[in-house]
Order: structure tokens, then sequence, then C-alpha cells
């Protein structure tokens, strides 16, 4: 089985996948919007997770679930602030979920050591330049437009291709602002202009998204299942009601398994410890898989 593409300078390097536990710091968002809104209450959920083996502590101030209207930057800025500030100082690797570079910036002068952006640079064409000078790792999602009209967006011929090939632009894009390939990571964005079919095509050629254009030279993927609709569907009762959020942490689970088996680099999960169980179990299923 092939190498796992190594964690860019900064982050965490396990012999696994690492585990980035969710803190939304949000009222609306996918399935623990208003949890954790309270600054108080964010600090304690990051803290909660690092304790129970998350690697990474992904902040996001801005819910992207489908249909979410934007907020504006100051409301950003408010939410996430004091939980990147008290979650860095208390030593945590913190990320910050973020389609602005503006809320990069303060949040990476704040500590956080990576920028998530689900947009890959196309929200704010500042983002580019503000990765190139600060040098940290950055995760460019696949992104077709923003939360409230996106899954309009989800028609693909085939979605494998067309997701690989959209992030190679990205990553183009990118690197000639400055940014160095090292520092990347990519994500293949379920559920965001994604029917349920498209993120399960994606999930089974994870392969194809690290290769990108070369398979000699693989990015590292993150990958984003947790609780999303495509499982709530894959589970819904026999009268198709879509199973509710927290009955799909089990299933939520397996993917990461089979994720992290397939080569993840991270998983990206609202729930910790059972997913911590599932990297260590696929490296250890990886060890002995044939090349
Ligand atoms: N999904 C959500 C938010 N941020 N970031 C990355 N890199 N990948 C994702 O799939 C992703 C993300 C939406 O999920 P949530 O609102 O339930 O946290």
């Amino acid at each position: 089985m092939s190498a796992l593409p190594a964690s860019p300078p900064g982050l965490p390097a396990e012999p696994r996948c690492l585990v980035m536990g969710v803190v939304n710091v949000t009222p609306d968002s996918f399935s623990d919007g208003g949890r954790w809104f309270s600054a108080d209450d964010a600090i304690a959920r990051g803290l909660d997770l690092a304790a129970s083996g998350a690697d990474i502590v992904d902040v996001g101030g801005e819910s992207t679930r489908p249909g979410a209207l934007r907020i504006s930057e100051e409301e950003e800025l408010r939410r996430i602030g004091p939980v990147v500030t008290a979650l860095a100082a208390a030593g945590l690797v913190v990320s910050i979920d973020t389609m602005r570079a503006s809320v990069a910036d303060r949040a990476i002068e704040a500590g956080a050591k990576l920028v998530n952006d689900v947009s890959g640079g196309l929200a704010d064409p500042a983002m580019a330049g503000l990765v190139a000078r600060a040098g940290v790792p950055y995760v460019v999602m696949h992104w077709r437009g923003h939360s409230v009209d996106m899954q309009e967006r989800a028609v693909y011929a085939d979605v494998v291709k067309e997701v690989a090939d959209e992030l190679a632009v990205r990553i183009r894009a990118l690197t000639a602002a400055g940014v160095d390939p090292a520092q990347l990571i990519v994500d293949p964005g379920l559920g965001f202009a994604k029917l349920p079919a498209h993120s399960w095509a994606l999930l089974g050629r994870l392969r194809e998204i690290s290769w990108l254009a070369d398979p000699a030279a693989p990015f590292p993927v993150l990958v984003g299942a947790s609780r999303k609709g495509f499982i709530t569907r894959l589970l819904a009762a026999a009268d198709g009601t879509p199973r509710p959020f927290p009955g799909c942490d089990d299933a939520t689970i397996a993917l990461t398994a089979l994720a992290a088996a397939a080569g993840a680099w991270c998983v990206r999960v609202h729930s910790v410890p059972g997913n911590a169980d599932a990297v260590r179990v696929a490296a250890r299923w990886r060890q002995e898989s044939a090349p």
C-alpha cells in the first residue's frame, strides 16, 4: 500500500490518519449549530475534543450548511477571536475554518496553525496572497459557490474527474500567487454542491483526489464526512425519513476507518473518541496490506 503523504510543515505528523475535531461557534451549523455558541462553551468543547484524541481542532464562525446566508466579517471575528486565542494558548493545534483572508489573518496572529477554506480561495481573492505570505498550511476544498444556492450547482458528468480537475485549477492559482505546494491539503468537499451519489463516488475514489494530475506527487487529503446528509439519507427509516444527526456517529466512524485505510491524511469529525480508535485500526490494517 502506498505511503501516506507527509503532513505539511507545522502540523502534527503521525504514522496514521489525523483526527480534526470540529468547534462550530455558530447558531445554525449543519449538525451541531447552537451547541457551542458562547465563547466559554466553544473553548470548553475544543479542550474536550483535544482531551478525547483530536490532533487538530477546527474553529469556525460561519455556518456552511446548505441554504446558509453569509454573516458579516465583524460577526465572524467576534465569534472566533476569543476561542482561537484561548485554544492556541492552551497548546492545541488550532485550524481556522474561514473563507475570509482577514479572519484567517487574525486567527493566525492569535495562534492558528492551519487555514481551512471551504471555498479553496474562490470566495476571497485576498486569500491566496495571505496564505503565501503567512506560509501556513492551507486546506483547498472543492467548492462551486456559496451555500445559499450551492446545491443547484451539483451537476456533473464524472464527479471525480471534475472535482479533481477543478481542484487542480485552484492549486495552479494558489501556487501562481506564491503558495508552496508543500503547504497544501486537498478536500473533495463532500456535500458542497454534491448530491449524495456524488459524495459516495468521491469517497470510493479518494485516491484520485489525492493524486490530482500526478500520482507520483500525491497531496494529503482531508475528508469531512461527519454527520453529512448523504449519511443521514443512507440510514433513513423505512418511510424515507433521514436518520437524525446524533444517530449517524457510528456510520461516521465506519467511514473514517474506510477513508483512513484508503490513505486519507485527516478526517474532520464532530465526535472524536470512536474516530480516534478507527484511525488507529486503519493504520494497523494498512501495515499488513500488500503494496
Ligand atoms: N464541512 C463543513 C465545514 N467545514 N471543512 C472542510 N475542509 N471539509 C468539509 O467537508 C467541511 C468543512 C460543514 O460541516 P459542519 O457544518 O457540520 O461542521
